[in-house]
């Protein structure tokens, strides 16, 4: 009798502890560094509700939200030593290499092709095909070729640097300079800026956070991320990971399979309630079809804009995967209101056309490109680098 009455006390008590949901941590590494108003600072580390208007949130979320928020300090009992990230400037210039390396088969082919004694019929099929295998696309390879054809008649000039020169101004005009692509958003005067990161599995999503959470740190920028890829808890650890190196706080779930949308939500609250200048929020990308991507997605937006709207959605493709990269980023600006491209791997292909045909297909620009695996392998775009890294060699 007894013991059945300790089991049920024993299963009460674990059935409490599951339903309180999603606990999620704070992981804090830094204080941060501007202008955080000094009764703020006392209770910068969120222990329990934020402010007001979350009751509405919380039933969104189904309850996960008013769990207390656990703050988790870092364990190392030294003031960590914190990276100090490359500076933003110039980024490209310096990983034009990567670029140049990959793309000398494209550059070199063009070239060598317009810089022929008589550019016949042949040599321009050539010189499209050469365009439609570094990804530029049918249309834009299509334009290329007619615009030289039309510059290299009128002007009957064979001089390589002069024919080189004449594919960089088209090369440039079809990579768009007239394009916003800032990848600060205009800061708010009474919160954060939020973004948020999709695409598939391993295009570089998470690497991606953690690299440009160094260029903001870079830039002066207090930031926050939210770990809202709930699917394995590496995911999480990977995204603490480069934050803790920088020292950016990451708000995260330790519960696998925790709902997504609860733990944006809570990132942009400890976002709002820290003053940081940028929440980042990264998201799964196991989502097999377009439905399942548009519910989650969807919800994430649903519930953090209870707090903030959301300033610019970043979508990460792959730069080695052509036009299957095409193909997702459809099914994504189908989905969500994408507003800006960040393609990663360009160190890995010479394929980097695929500029030009993603902007076309989207009609948005792109922003940053990943160079490579290193922690500060990530530039913001500059079309005039980058024309000149694929002509380059
Ligand atoms: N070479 C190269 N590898 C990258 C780049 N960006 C990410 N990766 C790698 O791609 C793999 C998947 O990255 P991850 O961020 O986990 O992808 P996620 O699933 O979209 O979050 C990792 O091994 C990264 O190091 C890049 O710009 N260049
Ligand atoms: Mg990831």
């Amino acid at each position: 009798m007894s013991d059945s009455l300790i089991l049920t006390i024993i299963i009460v008590a674990v059935v409490a502890v599951v339903a309180i949901g999603v606990i999620a941590f704070v992981t804090k590494g830094r204080k941060p560094k501007t202008p955080y108003t000094s009764e703020r600072d006392a209770d910068d580390l969120p222990t329990g509700q934020s402010a007001e208007g979350d009751t509405d949130a919380a039933a969104d979320t189904a309850g996960a939200s008013d769990a207390p928020i656990a703050v988790q300090e870092p364990a190392a009992p030294a003031a960590p030593q914190l990276d100090v990230p490359e500076p933003v400037q110039g980024r490209l210039a310096r990983l034009r290499a990567r670029l140049t390396k990959s793309n000398n088969m494209f550059s070199k082919g063009l070239l060598a092709l317009l810089s022929q004694d008589s550019i016949d019929e042949d040599v321009w099929e050539e010189i499209e095909e050469n365009l439609l295998m570094a990804d530029l696309g049918t249309e834009p390879a299509l334009e290329l070729v007619d615009a030289l054809r039309e510059r290299v008649k009128i002007e009957g000039s064979k001089d390589p640097a002069r024919v080189k020169a004449m594919l960089r101004e088209e090369l440039l005009k079809l990579v768009d300079p007239s394009l916003d692509r800032s990848y600060l958003p205009e800061p708010h005067p009474d919160r954060p800026s939020i973004i948020m990161v999709v695409g598939v599995n391993g295009v570089g999503k998470t690497t991606t956070i953690g690299k440009m959470a160094r260029v903001l740190v870079a830039e002066d920028k207090d930031v926050l991320l939210g770990a809202a890829d709930t699917f394995r808890a590496a995911a999480a650890e990977q995204l603490a990971t480069w934050g803790d190196r920088v020292g950016v706080p990451t708000v995260r779930s330790e519960i696998d399979g925790a709902d997504p949308a609860s733990v944006a939500f809570e990132a942009v609250s400890a976002g709002i309630d820290q003053e940081v200048d940028i929440v980042m929020i990264d998201t799964a990308g196991r989502l097999q079809n377009k439905v399942g991507l548009m519910d989650e997605l969807g919800k994430i937006k649903r519930v953090v804009e209870k707090k903030a709207t959301i300033d610019e959605v970043l979508l990460v493709l792959d730069a080695t995967t052509g036009q299957n990269g095409l193909q997702q980023a459809k099914v994504f600006s189908e989905v969500v209101n994408v507003s800006g491209i960040v393609l990663t791997k360009l160190d890995g292909t010479a394929k980097g056309g695929i500029v030009v045909a993603i902007q076309r297909q989207l009609g948005v620009p792109v922003k940053l490109v990943g160079l490579g695996e290193g922690p500060d392998d990530l530039a913001p775009f500059n079309p005039e680098d980058f024309v000149d890294a694929l002509l380059e060699g």
